[in-house]
């Protein structure tokens, strides 16, 4: 199994941590896919990563679908097999990716000419990731689909948005809004899954 990713990408990250945990080994191709001589379309039309190259030669994609893939290959269970119980967990998951997906959007508006950045977008993407964060103090608190007994894919889409946040947008202060969140991520993200996948300064 292989997997092509870039070890900035916070989705990337999410199937690396997923990988480890239920230790599920995989060769990793590192491949940036702003770079002119990506490979990233060979595997993936859209062009992104991450993507996984099963061992029969099926390429997966996004990460949630890869995630889904991941639990037919056994190891500890990163989704309850029950389709209701599952719900909140996915949930929990397409909240921390869509969060992710706002700060994503921000990094790079801020990577063009400031001349021909636009406020507005960024003011958007902001409060996007706000309503993001007090939607997911909420879900740690109730223990929604987030912060359970075991750790789940919702968990490591959280931890590794709130990474994410951390390494690209850290002029944006989130903890002491969010105390149990804060409390939560610290231990998830001592997790030797995390620590191990921490991207480089970049
Ligand atoms: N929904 C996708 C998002 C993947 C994504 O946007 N990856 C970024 C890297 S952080 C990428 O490859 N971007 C390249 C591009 O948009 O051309 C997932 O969950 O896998």
């Amino acid at each position: 199994m292989k997997l092509v990713a870039s070890l900035t990408s916070p989705y990337a990250r999410k199937i690396r941590v997923a990988l480890a945990e239920k230790g599920l080994p995989f060769t990793l191709e590192v491949d940036i896919p702003w770079l002119a001589e990506t490979s990233v379309p060979d595997y993936n039309p859209l062009g992104k990563v991450p993507a996984l190259v099963a061992d029969d030669g099926e390429v997966w994609f996004d990460s949630p679908v890869i995630a889904d893939y991941l639990e037919t290959l056994g190891g500890p269970a990163l989704i309850p097999a029950d389709r209701l119980a599952a719900l909140p967990v996915r949930q929990s998951e397409a909240l921390a990716d869509g969060l992710t997906d706002a700060a994503v959007t921000i990094f790079l508006e801020t990577r063009r000419p400031e001349a021909q950045q636009d406020p507005a977008t960024i003011e958007r993407q902001i409060t996007k990731i706000h309503r993001g964060l007090a939607a997911l103090e909420l879900r740690v608190s109730a223990r929604k689909g987030l912060g359970g007994s075991s750790l789940t894919i919702g968990d490591i889409a959280a931890a590794c948005a709130l990474a994410y946040l951390d390494f690209r947008l850290n002029h944006l202060v989130w903890r002491s809004a969010h105390p149990e969140l804060a409390a939560w991520a610290a231990t998830v993200l001592a997790r030797p899954s995390f620590l191990d996948t921490t991207p480089p300064a970049a």
